[in-house]
């Protein structure tokens, strides 16, 4: 019997608070229409709570370079092994970060608005560059049904296939941009239903994900950043997701995206990627074993409520995950705030 502590145990709690802290105070700011006030003090909350964390964490998704982002950069240490003198005290985990995904919804106090994050042994998450990334995102019953390169006809017929149902009767999301333009015709020309979104394709991959929410599938052009952090929740809930990196000058270039111009690889292999064309898999975004995920909703969402606030405290329902275990946590926390004389209300979730 392997009586080893799972990773998990340690720190999934840990990260859980960290998720509930930064959704917390990007939910004060709901409706301010200041997307970057709201990012901003997510961040802060995120940092400052993951700091009394007992891991020696490594930020590889965050806020951008080291000279743009104050906190939570890529490559920044954190946790209470980040202090000096605690060297080699506490295991080491990479962690990729997305303080407050929706940084519009969360101005506009529209759906699914979240706090995110995603952590793995060293090298369990691919360090990925702030660029575009293709995407299909699936859930577990159409794992291995669908390609990236193929027509989106054929993926629709795939993914209606798995599901048993007809093409008619999915439901695909889509970020409104006109990027997509194509896209959202081919699918409308299957016959499939579309849920256009203006922000927050990491959520939606999920929702794809998630047997019950009435999405079975995401496709289109989001960052990439945010694609693996789909990925790390993938793992966890058995589901697919397959992506390509993009170039913004790819994006206005003619369709045919196997043709890159020669610059084009050059600025591709300065991110280190090596090959422009190649089609990333769940494992290559997320190859690590002992993967947590954790996010809480900041506004109300399609599989998790957002933050409520009520007199003598809050209440925030967060998901969080491991592949360790293999175990799919909502948890509902009410965050008691208003002394003795404070109760706590029985919801159904
Ligand atoms: C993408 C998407 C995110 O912002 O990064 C998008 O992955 C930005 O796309 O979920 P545009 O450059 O087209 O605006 C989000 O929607 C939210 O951060």
């Amino acid at each position: 019997m392997n009586t080893e502590r799972p990773m998990e145990h340690d720190l999934l709690f840990d990260f859980l608070r960290v998720v509930e802290a930064a959704a917390i105070e990007a939910a004060r700011t709901m409706g301010r229409g200041d997307r970057k006030y709201s990012d901003h003090v997510a961040v802060e909350k995120m940092r400052e709570v993951m700091d009394t964390i007992p891991m020696d964490g490594t930020i590889v998704i965050g806020e951008g370079e080291r000279d743009e982002a104050p906190m939570l950069y890529i490559g920044e240490r954190v946790g209470l092994g980040a202090k000096p003198g605690h060297e080699n005290k506490y295991p080491e985990v990479d962690i990729a970060v997305d303080p407050l995904e929706g940084t519009n919804l969360c101005a506009t106090g529209s759906a699914n608005a979240i706090a995110v994050l995603a952590a793995a042994e060293r090298g369990g998450l691919l360090h990925a560059p702030d660029i575009y990334m293709n995407k299909i995102v699936v859930g577990p019953s159409v794992r291995g049904a669908v390609d990236i390169d193929a027509p989106v006809k054929e993926n629709l017929e795939a993914i209606a296939s798995r599901l048993r149902r007809k093409v008619g009767d999915l439901t695909v999301i889509v970020l409104d941009r006109p990027r997509h333009n194509k896209l959202i015709q081919d699918i409308r020309d299957a016959g499939a239903r579309i849920r256009l979104i203006t922000d927050g394709d990491l959520s939606a991959g999920i929702s794809a994900a998630v047997a019950g929410s009435g999405v079975h599938a995401l496709m289109g052009i989001g960052g990439g950043p945010e694609g693996v952090i789909t990925a790390a929740a993938m793992k966890c809930l058995n589901g697919e997701i397959q992506a390509r990196f993009v170039l913004k000058e790819q994006l206005e270039q003619a369709e045919d995206r196997a043709k890159i111009a020669d610059g084009l690889v050059e600025r591709m292999q300065k991110m280190g990627i090596t090959d422009p064309t190649r089609v990333y898999h769940t494992n290559d975004l997320a190859p690590g074993d002992k993967i947590i995920f954790a996010a809480t909703g900041v506004t109300d969402g399609t599989i998790i409520h957002g933050v409520r606030f009520f007199g003598t405290g809050k209440r925030t329902q967060s998901l969080v995950m491991t592949t360790e275990t293999m175990r799919v946590r909502f948890v509902d926390t009410v965050h008691v705030e208003g002394g003795p004389d404070a109760f706590v209300r029985f919801d159904r979730m």
